[in-house]
Order: C-alpha cells, then sequence, then structure tokens
C-alpha cells in the first residue's frame, strides 16, 4: 500500500495504528471523558506520544441506538479539536469520523486531513466532497443506522455479503469522483454484527483484502469481546490485543484503536509473525 494522508506517506504492509479521540458525551466505551476539547487535544497528543500514526477525531456515537447529533452540535464538538491539534501537532495524520458532509468540509477546513465514515460515503454529497477536496476515505461497512442496525444482522455468508456490500459502495464513491486509490475500506466490526459474524470477518480478512483495497478494522471494547468474555467495556484490553493480532495476521493495513501503547506492542510482534519466513499461509 502506498497512500498519502496529511504530511504523511504510508508506505508498506504497516499496520499503521488509528488512534481513537471521541469528543462526544456518550460514546460507549469513554463518552464524556474527552467532551471538552482541550482534554480531547490532550488525549490525542497523549495517543501520538504512544505510537499513533494517525488520530481519528468523532463528534457522533455510533453505539447501537445512538440519537443522531446535529451537524452544528458536531461540528462544535469537533471543529476546535482538529484546530487545536492541528496546531500542536503539525504533521500528525488527522481524520474525522462523521457520515455528514457539513461536518466533514467544517473539520477539512480547520485542518484534518481524511474522512472516516461509517455511513461508507452514502450520505448524498459526501463522496462528490471527499472527491472535490482529494482526500483519502474510509468506506465502513454497516446496514441500516446505529438506531436500527442491530435488527439488520442477517447473512447467510456474512464475508461474501460484507465483501460485495464494500465493493458496490467503492464504486459508487469512485463514479463520484473519489480515486481508487485512496479509498480504505472496513468490515465495520459490530455494526449490524452480531458477535459471531464479528469473528467470521475477523477470520476472513483476507477475503477483503481481495478487493485490492487497503484494510482498516476497528475492534477495540466492542461488544463482541463483551459477548465471548463477560468484560465489562473498560476490561476488554485483553481481548482488543487478541483481535489486533488477528487483524495483522489477516493483512489489514490500519487498525483503529482506543489504547494506542499495548496495541503498538501486540502489532510489532504480530506483524513479525506475519513476515516471518515460515509464517502464516498466505491466503
Ligand atoms: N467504530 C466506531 C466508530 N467509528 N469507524 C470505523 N472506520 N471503524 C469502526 O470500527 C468504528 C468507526 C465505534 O467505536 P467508538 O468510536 O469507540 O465509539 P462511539 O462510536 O460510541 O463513539
Amino acid at each position: 500500500m502506498r497512500m498519502r494522508i496529511g504530511a504523511r506517506l504510508f508506505d508498506g504492509p504497516g499496520p499503521f495504528l488509528m488512534g481513537i479521540v471521541n469528543t462526544t458525551p456518550d460514546s460507549f466505551s469513554d463518552g464524556g471523558r474527552y467532551a471538552d476539547a482541550d482534554a480531547a487535544v490532550e488525549q490525542a497528543l497523549l495517543l501520538q506520544s504512544e505510537g499513533a500514526d494517525l488520530v481519528d477525531v468523532g463528534g457522533e456515537s455510533t453505539r447501537p441506538g445512538a440519537p443522531p447529533v446535529p451537524a452544528g452540535e458536531e461540528i462544535r464538538r469537533v471543529v476546535p479539536v482538529v484546530e487545536r491539534l492541528r496546531a500542536r501537532a503539525p504533521s500528525l495524520p488527522i481524520s474525522v469520523d462523521t457520515s455528514k458532509p457539513e461536518v466533514a468540509r467544517a473539520a477539512l477546513d480547520a485542518g484534518a486531513d481524511s474522512v472516516n465514515d461509517v455511513l461508507g460515503l452514502a450520505t448524498p454529497g459526501m463522496a462528490e466532497l471527499v472527491a472535490s477536496r482529494s482526500v483519502p476515505a474510509v468506506i465502513m461497512h454497516m446496514r441500516g443506522t446505529p438506531a436500527d442496525m442491530a435488527t439488520r444482522a442477517i447473512y447467510a455468508d456474512v464475508v461474501g455479503e460484507v465483501a460485495a456490500e464494500l465493493s458496490a459502495a467503492a464504486a459508487r464513491a469512485e463514479r463520484a469522483g473519489v480515486p481508487r486509490e485512496r479509498i480504505v475500506l472496513d468490515p465495520g466490526i459490530g455494526f449490524a454484527k452480531t458477535a459471531e459474524q464479528s469473528i467470521a470477518l475477523l477470520a476472513g480478512l483476507a477475503r477483503l483484502r481481495a478487493l485490492g483495497h487497503p484494510l482498516l478494522v476497528g475492534p477495540s471494547r466492542k461488544s463482541f469481546i463483551g459477548t465471548l468474555t463477560g468484560a465489562a467495556v473498560q476490561d476488554r484490553l485483553p481481548g482488543t490485543l487478541a483481535a489486533v493480532t488477528a487483524c495483522v495476521l489477516g493483512g489489514a493495513e490500519f487498525i483503529r484503536v482506543h489504547e494506542v501503547g499495548p496495541a503498538r506492542q501486540a502489532a510489532r510482534i504480530a506483524a513479525a509473525i506475519r513476515d516471518a519466513v515460515d509464517g502464516p499461509a498466505k491466503a
């Protein structure tokens, strides 16, 4: 993979770690802790010091059943963080986690470098905005919206169907003018997926890689870990690290995590195993 995001050229198989910076009062795992812009900036800088390759700033929770946030409120949460972080960390690539073109535009104007969209650039105007700003974008797979996705986790072949739907979303974005080489795909762990389906996707990353785009995966603290282990959301680091290992061995280039330091160590070891001469069989 070769992809420029802001000041940085991401070259090679990675894995590259995307540190999560939520400015929401209600995120499923860290809601409210970084609602204040300065605290969010400090959190982003801490993640950078722990080895984050880029950070993802979001102002709307996507937890199941989360109420939608109006664009104006999301802009008020995200833009001051992007502006201050841009000033404090000029070369740190900043992604904005939003599905609204108005929010993406304001964040890009404030210095963000890329867009991470859990609705896969499907909102009218979003793909066109990404195309016109010449920035990379993450197309994540979901069915429905966070309000109703839990009822839509019905698949005969989850890996095949997610691959087909991601491929269609990427083709739509390309038709709107987003160059193929700026599109990253994400299976959307936990988004309209049961725990079993999330595990199937982690096991089936090689089939998603066959689509020819870099992959991003976000397993951090997700509910499949709670379902399998009973761990409460704040106690899911060990399960997250196991999933990070699976992401690396499955060939994901980007991994989105809350705890970058521990993930860095797990990813380093997993990458060494991936790259060993007698490493895992390639699919
Ligand atoms: N997961 C969350 C949010 N955004 N974006 C991508 N591309 N992939 C993901 O898996 C993903 C995502 C949910 O996690 P979090 O940001 O911690 O929670 P919340 O949405 O409640 O703020």
